[in-house]
């Protein structure tokens, strides 16, 4: 079992100049403007560390988090990382020029940041063929270096119906819900995300 030991606020910059020197592996969260990356962050780490609401466009600096995780298989070793959360993309409520300027500053930090061992992109249940997530996804399979690994996450699984739970989970995805009990045994949530993640960033395959 992967347990999630500490989880605390760092800092938040608005460009990769203003960013935590490099110290542990980070993960950088990625998708959609209100697909849910900022109460994924909450949801896995159990803390209320990363600002959530239900108009698009809450998130608008890279925000870092120290988190640390503990395997209960692997005691004594410690596991330190810095979770990021990120402004999402398609978030049309400001004017193009300062959208601009937000996408130029985020896709300098993904592609520049060397510290970025794991991209999760959080794609929306409900919708997962839009446009935006395969320029993401095609975006991400660009940058994505040989020591660097990228994960899909549905999130949102409650808004869809079991038979379409059951459907992702037989192809093995990760899914992700504000309420964990809608999973049936093995169909995973939050502790098979939480040791993906964890592989991700601290094991090399
Ligand atoms: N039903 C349901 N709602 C969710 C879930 N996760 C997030 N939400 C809601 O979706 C909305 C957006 O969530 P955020 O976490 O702010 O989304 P974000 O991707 O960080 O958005 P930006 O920072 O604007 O890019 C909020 O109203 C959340 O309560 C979920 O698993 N289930
Ligand atoms: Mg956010």
């Amino acid at each position: 079992m992967i347990k999630i030991k500490n989880a605390y606020f760092i800092k938040s910059a608005q460009n990769i100049a203003h960013v935590p020197p490099v110290l542990y592996p980070e993960v950088a969260f990625l998708g959609r403007s209100n697909v849910g990356k900022s109460t994924f962050i909450n949801l896995i780490t159990g803390r209320k560390l990363a600002r959530s609401s239900a108009t698009p466009g809450k998130t608008q600096l890279i925000n870092y988090f120290g988190v640390g995780f503990e395997d209960e298989t692997n005691k004594d070793a410690t596991f330190q990382s810095y979770f990021v959360d990120l402004p999402g993309f398609g978030y049309a409520k400001v004017s193009k020029s300062l959208k601009d300027q937000w996408e130029k500053d985020l896709w300098d930090f993904l592609c520049h940041r060397s510290a970025i061992k794991l991209f999760v992109h959080l794609v929306d249940s409900r919708h997962m063929d839009l446009e935006i997530d395969e320029w993401v996804q095609e975006s991400l399979n660009k940058i994505c270096r040989g020591d660097q690994k990228i994960l899909k996450i549905y999130t949102k699984c409650d808004k869809i119906t079991a038979n379409k739970r059951g459907a992702l989970s037989q192809k093995n995805a990760l899914l992700m819900s504000m309420n964990e009990k809608i999973f049936k045994p093995g169909q995973g949530g939050k502790q098979k995300v939480l040791k993906a993640i964890f592989k991700g960033l601290f094991y090399a395959d």
